[in-house]
């Protein structure tokens, strides 16, 4: 745990009592603030009552004296409105922030100098973090990974210069991290996500530029125009810059992947440094991109010769193109992670032919529709699902599908 004692004898309201709001609150108190909780859910608030936790109606309360609130990141800060505790808090002039602002306060008066890799982007970012923990923990670096991943950044041990804290940050998380502040920052992509809660793409692409434009040292995807942009304002107020592409673009100084084999690029000059052939923890082309984003995070640090060792001994994450076993000659692929077309296309765009797709579960806007350049590739398809008839539709006439209650147990 990260005792935050920034909030030392100070009342803070806290809101959401999920995973990462338990493990704020704990760290709150932990460092002597005088947190009150609460959360809708009469289990969580009970989970919190076990723990000794102060657990308070904030419906209820008076607010004045109120120094802080930190929200849960599921709950809107803005859009489509605020959340009625943002009203309460902004009505006593009390900032609204999140576990990964308490971190960075925290760092900032104890540990500044601590490494602090964050990572967001809107596709890869969890492979990445992984990654890049994998690497350092691969040269015996002491890593503390956590943040949008999984663990709650409060819940891990405390910034210190022997410890890296590798941290995935979701736009949510962003918003309520005004001065988050990381050694190294990396936004990896942009296409729409979450426009219900950041009000349009420039909303949520300003949230995430956030990240970058506040870290010492920014690493940009050059794959897309938004992030192509922000690199290069980034550029222009002469910030450190690197970039990483897995399509040719043309960058100055980062990381480019050709094909499987990685590049470090510095003043325009290329240098290989490492392949990812027959790594099938990377296989595809957005996985060359979040290698090259990795190695350009640890800048000097990749430069060993045991880093293409370490790239080939990373286990790759559960349900995202997840080699579970061959039966003969074929592989089967858990890619169940992808909930969308646009995250579906990564895995098919990955292999060339003969695919037998399982999809289905809750249609998304668009359907498989924007799949259809991958159609030729795919020998069967099978449906299951609520999104079953609306996907056959889809595939009617392109790809053979077999009816979804065939794949019924009996
Ligand atoms: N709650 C209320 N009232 C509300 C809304 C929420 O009482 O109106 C309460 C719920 O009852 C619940 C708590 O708030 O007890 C929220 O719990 P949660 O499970 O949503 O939150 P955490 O466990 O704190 O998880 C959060 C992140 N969740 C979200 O951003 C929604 C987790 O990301 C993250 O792993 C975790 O912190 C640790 O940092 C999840 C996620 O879905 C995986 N992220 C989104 C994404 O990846 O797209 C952004």
């Amino acid at each position: 745990m990260t005792p935050v004692a920034t909030y030392a004898g100070r009342r803070v309201a806290l809101f959401g009592l999920g995973g990462s709001g338990l493990a704020t609150a704990e760290a709150l108190a932990a460092g002597g603030a005088l947190v009150e909780c609460w959360d809708d859910a009469d289990a969580q608030r009970e989970r919190a009552r076990a723990k000794g936790l102060p657990v308070v109606d904030l419906a209820e309360a008076d607010w004045r004296g109120v120094e802080a609130l930190v929200l849960t990141p599921g709950a809107p800060l803005t859009h489509p409105e605020p959340h009625w505790t943002v009203a309460r808090a902004n009505a006593v002039g009390a900032p609204v922030i999140g576990d990964i602002e308490l971190f960075c306060r925290e760092r900032r008066a104890r540990a500044p100098g601590a490494p602090f890799i964050a990572i967001t982007g809107t596709n890869g970012k969890s492979t990445t973090t992984a990654l890049i923990a994998h690497l350092l923990r691969s040269f015996g670096r002491e890593v503390a990974l956590g943040g949008n991943i999984g663990v709650p950044i409060l819940a891990l041990p405390p910034p210190a210069a022997t410890r890296v804290h590798v941290i995935e940050c979701s736009s949510f998380q962003i918003d309520l991290a005004p001065s988050i502040d990381a050694s190294v920052g990396l936004l990896l992509n942009l296409a729409p996500d979450h426009i219900d809660r950041h009000g349009s793409m420039q909303g949520y692409a300003a949230v995430k530029e956030r990240l970058v434009a506040q870290a010492r040292r920014a690493v940009l995807g050059a794959d897309d125009e938004m992030t192509r942009e922000i690199a290069s304002r980034l550029r222009a107020a002469g910030r450190d810059v690197a970039e990483i592409t897995a399509s040719g673009a043309s960058i100055e100084t980062g990381v480019a992947a050709e094909g499987s084999d990685l590049y470090r690029v510095a003043a325009g000059q290329r240098v290989k440094i490492a392949s990812i052939d027959g790594i099938s923890s990377l296989r595809g082309r957005h996985n060359a991109q979040n290698a090259c984003a990795a190695v350009a995070a640890l800048g000097a640090l990749a430069e060993r010769d045991d880093l293409q060792a370490a790239l080939g001994s990373f286990p790759g994450l559960p349900h995202r193109m997840e080699d579970v076993g061959r039966l003969g000659r074929v592989l089967f692929i858990n890619d169940s992670k992808a909930t969308n077309a646009d995250a579906a296309e990564k895995a098919l765009a990955a292999f060339p032919s003969d695919i037998y797709w399982i999809l289905g579960g809750k249609p998304k806007e668009g359907g498989v529709a924007p799949l259809a350049p991958y159609f030729s590739r795919v020998a069967r398809a099978y449906l299951i699902g609520a999104a079953s008839e609306d996907f056959a539709a889809t595939l009617d006439g392109k790809v053979a599908t077999n009816a979804a209650e065939r794949w019924r147990r009996p």
